[in-house]
């Protein structure tokens, strides 16, 4: 009885594949979302488990019409997301793209990490050459001056918060909402690396919100390899060339090495 040929293994073949790519690439640009702090604890927004949205609708929190309609909810919301991101701690995915700047800066490889992210996870794991694409929770600014302040690990005593800098003002979020602009410097550097990178690296991100997600394209379109990290697929799932159906904190740790 002739045994059977191996069957082909597609997790197999497209980690064997990732690490290929991440390992002779000139310039590797990173997006990540929400995906890839779920292991630090922290919920999502939209994907299947414990979304955060699912209990909030971002059009009532995540605008400024929301934060002018109702300061002290909208505070309250981001004042508890942003004692749960200082709590909370960088996972083994954060780690191993911190290690993987180091590893391509070693080589002279170029090494940008884009995030929609607000939570300081990657820049606490030790990554440094990162945009910040929709802000920081952990920093907040005076409505009136723009003068900004990182609150300290205490829940705020009134909300919503007043400004220590005017009289008339109040504390928001540092983040950017919807129909808000990212910050042009973020867009700038997102737009020149998704034009320039070979590896275009896309962690834990529904990719559903613009113009984040459109950097995958535009790296697709300037020739880059996509690689996914994703227990789910999503609508620039066709731009990938390697297809990782799983945790971040698990897959990136096997193919950072
Ligand atoms: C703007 C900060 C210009 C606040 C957020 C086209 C071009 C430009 C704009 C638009 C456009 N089309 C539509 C728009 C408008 C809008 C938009 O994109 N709307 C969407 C809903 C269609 N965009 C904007 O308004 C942007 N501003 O364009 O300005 C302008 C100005 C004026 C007038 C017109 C235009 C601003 C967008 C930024 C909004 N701010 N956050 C806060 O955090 O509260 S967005 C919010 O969503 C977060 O930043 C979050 O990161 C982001 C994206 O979500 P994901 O990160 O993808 O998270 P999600 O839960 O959705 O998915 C998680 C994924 O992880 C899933 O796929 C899941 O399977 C996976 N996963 C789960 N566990 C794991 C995992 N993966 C790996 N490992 C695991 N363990």
């Amino acid at each position: 009885m002739s045994t059977p040929p191996p069957q082909p293994d597609p997790h197999a073949d497209a980690l064997a594949r990732a690490r290929d790519l991440l390992a002779t690439a000139r310039h590797v640009c990173v997006l990540t979302g929400a995906g890839i702090s779920a292991e630090s604890g922290i919920p999502t927004f939209r994907s299947s488990m414990n979304a955060l949205w699912k209990d909030f609708d971002p059009a009532t929190l995540a605008t400024p019409q929301a934060f002018a309609a109702d300061p002290e909810r909208v505070t309250r919301w981001y004042d508890h997301r942003r004692l749960g991101c200082l709590a909370a701690q960088p996972n083994p995915a954060h780690l191993a793209l911190a290690t993987l700047e180091r590893r391509l800066r070693a080589r002279n490889a170029d090494f940008t990490l884009l995030t929609q992210n607000v939570d300081g996870l990657h820049r606490r794991a030790g990554s440094t050459n990162l945009h910040e694409l929709h802000g920081s929770i952990l920093s907040w600014r005076c409505t009136v001056t723009a003068r900004s302040i990182d609150p300290p690990p205490t829940p705020f005593e009134r909300f919503p918060p007043p400004s220590p800098f005017d009289p008339a003002g109040l504390l928001r979020p540092n983040v950017v909402w919807f129909g808000e602009m990212l910050p042009e410097d973020a867009l700038i550097a997102a737009d020149e690396a998704a034009r320039t990178c070979d590896v275009m690296l896309v962690v834990g991100t529904a990719a559903e919100v613009f113009p984040a997600a459109g950097f995958i394209e535009l790296a697709a379109r300037h020739g880059a390899r996509v690689i996914e990290v994703n227990p789910e697929a999503t609508a620039f799932s066709r731009f990938a060339d390697a297809k990782l159906r799983g945790k971040a904190g698990e897959l990136l740790p096997e193919m950072v090495g």
